[in-house]
């Protein structure tokens, strides 16, 4: 079979761009210590919002999205905790995005994903919705309060 020559240019440079944005993803996953959210399989267990603290600095936060708010809305923790967020939603499809922490991850119906993340500095953290999701959407954001105490 005879190939034309700008068909076999095409291929050949598509193939080596694809090869560039698979290595550029995997450079910036090990230099920016990035991983992939996981999808876990779902269980009922997560659909219940709260937060659990495993040891001194090792949390679990089971964050449960609706229209339209993130429950829980404030999570306290100290400097330097690991947190593993779990994530569902109870109706639509939303957003989970950290961005000071460069998480983003969708929330949905049925299905449990999770991801973690270490908080090395005190501040406030803002979770916000990035998909649009209905009238409410903007409204839709939630904090990681570290270092600060409660206020009640
Ligand atoms: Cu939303």
């Amino acid at each position: 079979m005879k190939m034309d020559k700008i068909e076999k240019r095409v291929i050949i440079s598509s193939l080596l761009l694809m090869s560039l944005f698979v290595f550029s993803l995997l450079y910036a996953k090990n230099k920016y210590k990035t991983d992939v959210p996981e999808c876990l399989p779902y269980d009922k267990a997560y659909t219940e919002p709260k937060v659990n603290q495993l040891d001194e600095k090792t949390y679990q936060v089971f964050s449960v999205a609706s229209m339209w708010q993130f429950q829980p809305s404030e999570i306290y923790i100290p400097v330097g905790s690991e947190v593993d967020f779990y994530l569902t939603s109870k109706d639509v499809v939303h957003g989970f995005n950290i961005a000071q922490k460069n998480i983003n991850m969708m929330a949905v119906y049925g299905a449990i994903n999770k991801t973690s993340v270490k908080f090395d500095k005190p501040g406030v953290y803002d979770i916000v919705c990035h998909e649009y999701c209905g009238v409410g959407h903007q409204n839709m954001r939630a904090q990681v309060i570290v270092n600060y105490p409660r206020s009640k």
